[in-house]
């Protein structure tokens, strides 16, 4: 099984990640963590944060000679910024400063609830830990993930099809065409013409002091048929990618193939019908309407999964809110944001999607090495083709 732990703060020291559950043999490039902190990075509308960091991961345990040894995997991603907190977030009480205690809570982040639910009086203790800056390392776990899977022919994609309201066309293109086409995008689209108008939405909402959400998509290709199961609900492959989806900041709903459009759609125009491809001696549906999930387990076609993302809750032009202390109604606080994370969220998406279709991967064809799993998955798609 694959479980990871994932501390720190925005403004601490560094984020740190523990992998459990590696398998030994698996090549691990710290060149193509980075690749994906920088991805992670950018994106039109990103906030001042971004020029400070240039995410990079350590790797300090679990790898040897760029091979997995089978033991924890522990990464972390130093927070270059820390250099202007060291005071503010000490872990040292002699440098407690009660003139920068942060009193506003923000509507729409966990302030004010983190403050009530921790007994905290200085919300800066829950905005610390609730950032989106804890994504940066969950990419990198992420990206740990996305390697064993490309070992076995899996790849994963995430872009944006959506953005304040404007849709992005999404061609029909293999993962790897997609990604090349995403490369060129600064909102991380397939539609030339979209980001241009997204673009333009972005600029408007800086302009009024306000912020902007959108809509991601995952396509992950190459998944065999039977990984998660009916038999219970906690071992449903959907109910765990979406709990590791709403578990990114920001997320406020999930969807799988055509989602909640289904909702008004009759079944025979819903359900994915059945054929046999005697070629590729293996069973297809003639649409993916299900997004490659059915009964909770994956059916061998593209697993597609969508999630929408709030606007961020920092905003320029704040709302109001209580302070805390003297319970008087006063502008929230406003601490250094992005007007826009979307294209960062598909990153982010990529990231948890792959640990928990990976997870699920081990826990079918799991052994202590990637050779050990490799013979357990040829002689299960073997099995599968002669079935
Ligand atoms: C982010 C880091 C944060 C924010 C942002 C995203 O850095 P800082 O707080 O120092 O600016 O810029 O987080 C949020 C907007 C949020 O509301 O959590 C990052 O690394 O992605």
């Amino acid at each position: 099984m694959l479980r990871y732990l994932t501390a720190g703060e925005s403004h601490g020291p560094q984020l740190t990640a523990i992998i459990e559950g590696v398998p030994a043999g698996l090549k691990v490039s710290a060149g193509a963590i980075n690749r994906d902190l920088g991805r992670r990075q950018c994106g039109y509308g990103r906030g001042g944060r971004m020029l400070i960091e240039k995410d990079q991961v350590n790797i300090l345990s679990g790898v040897r000679w760029g091979e997995t040894l089978g033991s924890p995997v522990t990464l972390a991603v130093v927070n270059r910024d820390w250099e202007n907190w060291e005071s503010r977030m000490s872990p040292d009480p002699a440098c407690y400063d009660e003139s920068i205690r942060v009193t506003r809570p923000r509507p729409g982040h966990a302030d004010l609830t983190g403050a009530l639910k921790y007994n905290q009086r200085d919300v800066r203790n829950i905005l610390e830990r609730s950032s989106a800056r804890e994504t940066a390392v969950r990419v990198a776990v992420g990206a740990v993930a996305k390697a064993l899977l490309a070992e076995f022919g899996i790849s994963i994609c995430g872009f944006v099809t959506e953005l304040g309201g404007i849709k992005a066309k999404r061609p029909d293109l293999p993962n790897a065409e997609l990604a090349a086409r995403l490369a060129e995008s600064e909102l991380f689209t397939c539609d030339p013409d979209a980001d241009i108008a997204m673009k333009k939405h972005i600029d408007l909402m800086k302009q009024n002091g306000d912020s902007v959400g959108g809509v991601v998509e995952v396509n992950v290709s190459g998944v065999p048929a039977g990984l998660g199961s009916y038999v219970q609900w906690d071992r449903k492959l959907d109910a765990r990618l979406a709990m590791a989806l709403v578990s990114i900041q920001a997320i406020k709903g999930v969807e799988f193939g055509t989602g909640f459009a289904a909702a008004a759609t009759p079944g025979s125009q819903v359900h994915d019908e059945i054929v046999y491809d005697t070629a590729a001696s293996t069973f297809k549906r003639t649409t993916n309407r299900a997004g490659g999930i059915e009964g909770g387990m994956s059916n061998g076609e593209d697993i597609v999964v969508r999630a929408a993302m709030k606007p961020i809750p920092t905003l320029y032009k704040p709302l109001r809110t209580v302070d805390i202390d003297s319970k008087s109604v006063i502008e929230a606080t406003v601490e250094r944001s992005d007007v826009c994370a979307v294209p960062a969220a598909a990153v982010v998406a990529e990231a948890v999607v792959a640990i928990e279709i990976a997870n699920a991967f081990l826990e079918k064809f799991g052994g202590d090495s990637i050779a050990e799993i490799r013979r357990n998955y040829e002689s299960y798609m073997a099995y599968l083709k002669g079935f």
